[in-house]
């Protein structure tokens, strides 16, 4: 069986285990068929690259003669925690950001009748991570190591997502925000530290990897592919297919510090700074095709695929110099799944 076939299978006994045998309360029930709903609907059906690299990650630091059934079980368990994360994070940014679609589907807070009770339903996703761990890992000797990696990576992404918030306020549009410094610091936060640093983290530590300098060359190098990655999310948001990505881009009319629109600042004249005045960060269909058609002339596509090339070049060097002691299939591995991506 492949580990993503592993994974897959492992879903269905992690609902059970949440809903079913964890809290038995009877009392409960009707809470627990709505978790069971919200677990459903809002965990699986993603790319699951995050998941699936914690047990990849962890296959290349351990000999397979000392991984043991168990430990190859934990490894796909704490993959799910952050696919429960990374569903907790999305719950939520579906709201925040006015989203349409995800994954194919309606969000979750679009659907009928649930609204902002989505709100309490991406606490519960956010509370069952740590029922998990607790339930599979509390007697691991990388216990409190995953709890406090979950914790501040969870920190961190929610001051990524302040800073992403409060640099597109709603109907005030002021292009002056828009810097590359502002950009890399929200994506920085709000993306890279729990969609890269943390799945090999887990696996570092479940590896028995403490040591902060091999940490901190890991990280050096999941920030730098973080960071990318949300450029292509950024790119994505104007120039993907909908039917691929599964989601309705909504960056232009949410007024927000994209890639795009900082990039195009860069290198656009006067006029088109007053014409990108009078129509970013408005939801009427007119004027995010202004923008758009703007982004056209600016031959956006194009610098966004000179961008890709000259990425890919740079981690490769950053993978040769900063992964010292550690093997640079975990992060190539990583790199193969990102870069060229079209979802
Ligand atoms: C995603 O930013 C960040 C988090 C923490 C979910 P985003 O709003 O660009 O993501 P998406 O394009 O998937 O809505
Ligand atoms: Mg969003
Ligand atoms: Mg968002
Ligand atoms: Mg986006």
């Amino acid at each position: 069986m492949t580990d993503a076939q592993l994974f897959d299978r492992q879903f269905k006994e992690l609902v059970s285990e949440l809903t079913e045998d964890d809290i038995t309360d009877p009392v409960l029930t009707d809470a627990l068929n709505r978790l069971k709903e919200v677990l459903l609907y809002n965990a699986p059906g993603g790319k699951r690259n995050r998941g699936l690299s914690v047990i990849g990650s962890l296959r290349e630091l351990v000999p397979p003669a000392k991984l043991s059934h168990d430990d190859v079980q934990r490894a796909v368990l704490v993959g799910w925690c952050i696919e429960m994360l990374q569903a907790f994070f999305l719950v939520a940014d579906d709201i925040m950001d006015a989203s349409l679609t995800r994954r194919g589907q309606p969000c979750w807070y679009k659907r009928e009748g649930i609204g902002l009770d989505a709100i309490n339903d991406a606490f519960l996703l956010e509370g069952s991570i740590y029922r998990i761990l607790r339930r599979h890992c509390r007697g691991q000797p990388y216990y409190v190591h995953l709890l406090e990696l979950f914790t501040e990576t969870s920190f961190q992404t929610e001051l990524g997502q302040a800073l992403d918030l409060m640099t597109a306020p709603p109907h005030k549009v002021d292009l002056n925000r828009f810097t590359m410094e502002r950009y890399k610091a929200i994506v920085k936060y709000k993306t890279a530290f729990y969609s890269f640093y943390l799945p090999v983290a887990a696996a570092m530590y479940m590896a028995g990897i403490e040591n902060e300098v091999e940490h901190n060359n890991a990280k050096h190098i999941l920030l730098e592919m973080g960071e990318f990655f949300q450029i292509q999310d950024d790119y994505l948001d104007c120039y993907g297919d909908p039917a691929v990505t599964g989601k309705i881009g909504t960056d232009i009319q949410d007024n927000k510090c994209s890639w795009l629109v900082v990039t195009a600042l860069g290198i656009m004249t006067a006029e088109q700074r007053a014409e990108l005045e009078a129509c970013y960060g408005r939801s009427d269909a007119v004027s995010v095709e202004r923008v758009k058609a703007l982004y056209d002339t600016l031959e956006m596509p194009m610098r966004y695929h000179d961008y890709e090339e000259q990425s890919y070049q740079r981690l490769l060097k950053l993978i040769e110099c900063h992964a010292q002691n550690l093997p640079h299939a975990v992060f190539l591995n990583f790199a193969k799944k990102i870069y060229k991506r079209n979802k």
